[in-house]
């Protein structure tokens, strides 16, 4: 790919002269911070304890000293991959459910991808902005509703500190790493880049090197919150979505305090928003087969299985085995459990 550099914008890249928008003083900042090969970006830089993309680092600045959290916010997180576009979704359907009372006609779903009505702080709302850009914020309806990848600790600290409420999904570390590696190199393959061998993207994200990563720390970060807060954050895996979605979006629903009342249940409407939301529902949405996000990704890109456990037709069992014992060993340090078979 010659000289050629791809930033990571919108969950996703664009070119280099995305980059060229970095400013000095922030070069400079990128060249003196550890760096690592990218799986969407040429680059990405440990920066704040995670492994971050170069032209994010600015607007992750930018987010953590602007951003001020209100008490009603709330904020969809994740690792890349994990369920975010699902989850984003649920969440727009739960918490707007009076306004866009219809599930077949006129809501905003069905006109748009949950990345286009949900802000991800540091892909669209802080990306391509320079430091002391404000961002006006006051024409969003409230409650106002965010998504992001950025690890906990690095949030900004009105999102820790004020009672907003997060919600945090978790996919099992084997199909987080396929669904990533193969949505990278769909978008390489539709830039006319080289495509990225498996075994050595396997190898950097076992190393921990994955944008916002590493995987666990993204994870235990956020569980360890919903387990001191349960009220601030809670922890969503997307293989219990998968088993009981009925189940899952009601506790959403408690989560952020507008439970389903007796009548929204009688009128089947949880029943309504799981469909609206499901998968083959969302990938047949003329809105999801056309078009991109962020100016340069193909909206289809989010939609491919959706399946728990299919990285086993990519991994082998000797890189199974590896990426097990990588996390057992990375979860026994902190105490925690968790099930991560594929
Ligand atoms: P993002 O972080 O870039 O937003 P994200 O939505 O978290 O991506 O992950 C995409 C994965 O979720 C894809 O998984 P796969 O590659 O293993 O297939 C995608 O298919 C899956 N996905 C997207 N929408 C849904 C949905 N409505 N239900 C279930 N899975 C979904």
């Amino acid at each position: 790919m010659a000289s050629t550099d791809l930033t990571y914008m919108s969950g996703q890249e664009t070119n280099i002269s995305e980059e060229d928008k970095v400013s000095h003083d922030y070069k400079q900042l990128i060249l003196s911070l550890p760096r690592e090969i990218g799986f969407l970006t040429q680059y990405v830089h440990f920066f704040h304890e995670f492994w971050c993309p170069s032209t994010i680092i600015q607007s992750v600045n930018s987010f953590q000293n602007h951003f001020q959290a209100k008490n009603s916010d709330v904020v969809v997180a994740s690792m890349p991959k994990s369920g975010t576009t699902w989850l984003s979704a649920l969440t727009y359907s739960i918490v707007n459910r009076q306004r866009f009372p219809s599930f077949e006609n006129n809501h905003p779903l069905l006109k748009f991808n949950p990345h286009e009505l949900m802000p991800h702080f540091e892909l669209n709302l802080y990306g391509d902005r320079d430091e002391f850009h404000q961002i006006d914020l006051s024409n969003m309806i409230e409650p106002r509703l965010f998504v992001t990848h950025i690890p906990f600790p690095s949030l900004a600290k009105s999102v820790k500190e004020s009672n907003c409420k997060i919600i945090y999904v978790c996919r099992n570390p084997f199909d987080t790493f396929v669904s990533y590696w193969k949505f990278a190199n769909k978008i390489r393959l539709a830039k006319s880049l080289d495509t990225l061998p498996l075994e050595e993207c396997f190898e950097r994200f076992c190393n921990g090197v994955c944008p916002f990563g590493p995987f666990w720390d993204n994870m235990l970060g956020y569980l360890k919150e919903s387990i001191d807060r349960p009220h601030k954050v809670l922890f969503l895996k997307y293989e219990d979505l998968k088993e009981d979605v009925n189940f899952q979006v009601k506790r959403i629903a408690e989560f952020l305090g507008v439970p389903f009342t007796q009548e929204e249940e009688n009128n089947r409407v949880i029943e309504n928003i799981i469909k609206l939301c499901s998968f083959d529902n969302m990938k047949d949405l003329e809105v999801n087969k056309s078009g991109n996000v962020g100016g340069n990704i193909d909206k289809e890109f989010f939609f491919r299985k959706g399946e728990i456990g299919y990285s086993v037709n990519y991994l082998s069992p000797s890189m199974i085995a590896k990426l097990s014992q990588v996390i057992q060993e990375k979860l026994s340090g902190s105490n925690r459990t968790f099930n991560m078979d594929p």
